[in-house]
């Protein structure tokens, strides 16, 4: 259903285009595995006797999703991401103490490796000069993480594996009510070919210009916050290359899915800065090369984990907890 932007689709016609969604969804083939390691990673991360209670728990989704055009996939369409935005912001997290569910795009950046693709042969190797190649240090990092069960790798390749995994992680972690947050960087499609009406075989090209509809993909935000995980921390992110309406997009999503922050970024400054709207604040966020920094990241994610932290103070108050 698609009404004129600004107004709101009622909550029962979206709950159906949802069920529509998951149910004509081809099913995630290892479900299974990725519910038990999800459980596992929460249950290890929210247990942590004699360190001051439980650990906060992140979940960053990083690389675009794909939208198959053929069952048996041969021709796709893409969203732009390289996946470095997730990447260097898990590095930080993992640097300020969270656990990272590091849900992303198979074969993109990787933290502690961003600029290689991941290719687990790739990732062990560093060029120390022409004629040296080293094992690098940044790949025991990203395995001692892994080890320590402080990250937790879950690649996706198309919209639905995305959106799939998406649900299962936000009903594991609403158990951690406000210590979870989602920090949701991913490029996600915004249209799709449902399952039923995909052809199965590779379309021929043969019978003259491809004509195709494809539907739009129900807003999975809002129902994340209110229904999946509604004690979380949401942070959202707005992308537009026209920068004269971005920051009115942002404010629009932050209303519109009730996000607690929402980082709005043009394509071509994202790497040098980004703004972060909340309901009375725009914060930029700049790279401070002067520091000796070289990534926006940093700045940022020290900017939401203070505001994450108030966040639980708050709610903990609420609930008595302390
Ligand atoms: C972003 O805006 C990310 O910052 C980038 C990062 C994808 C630009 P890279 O991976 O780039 O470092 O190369 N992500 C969100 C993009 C998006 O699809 N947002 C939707 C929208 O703008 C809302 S969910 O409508």
């Amino acid at each position: 259903m698609v009404l004129p932007s600004g107004l709101e689709i009622p909550k029962e016609v979206l709950d159906a285009e949802i069920k529509s969604f998951f149910d004509s969804a081809p099913p995630l083939k290892n479900s299974d595995d990725v519910s038990q390691k999800l459980e596992e990673f929460v249950k290890k991360n929210s247990l942590l006797s004699g360190t001051g209670g439980a650990r906060r728990v992140v979940c960053v989704t990083s690389g675009g999703t794909t939208v198959p055009l053929e069952q048996r996939c041969v021709r796709y369409i893409d969203n732009f991401s390289s996946g470095h935005r997730g990447a260097a912001s898990t590095k930080y997290f993992l640097k300020a103490g969270y656990a990272v569910i590091y849900l992303h795009r198979r074969g993109t950046c990787q933290p502690y490796c961003r600029s290689l693709p991941d290719d687990p042969l790739l990732e062990c190797l560093e060029i120390v000069d022409e004629s040296n190649i080293q094992v690098r240090s940044a790949i025991t990092k990203t395995h001692v993480a892994v080890a320590e069960d402080l990250l937790l790798k879950l690649p996706f390749t198309t919209i639905f594996e995305y959106l799939q995994m998406l649900q299962m992680v936000a009903f594991t972690i609403k158990s951690i009510g406000p210590h979870a947050m989602f920090y949701l960087t991913a490029a996600v499609s915004d249209f799709y070919v449902p399952w039923k009406s995909m052809a199965e075989h590779k379309i021929q090209s043969g019978s003259g210009p491809l004509d195709m509809r494809l539907v739009q993909v129900p807003k999975m935000l809002l129902v994340l916050r209110k229904d999946w995980a509604p004690m979380a921390f949401c942070i959202s992110f707005k992308l537009e290359t026209d920068s004269k309406i971005l920051l009115e997009k942002a404010d629009m999503a932050l209303r519109k899915y009730k996000m607690h922050m929402v980082v709005a970024n043009e394509l071509l400054s994202r790497k040098e800065e980004v703004v972060v709207v909340t309901s009375n604040e725009k914060i930029s966020v700049r790279q401070n090369k002067s520091l000796g920094v070289d990534d926006v990241e940093s700045a940022l994610i020290e900017l939401l984990v203070e505001r994450h932290t108030v966040y639980v103070e708050n709610s903990d108050n609420l609930t008595g907890q302390q």
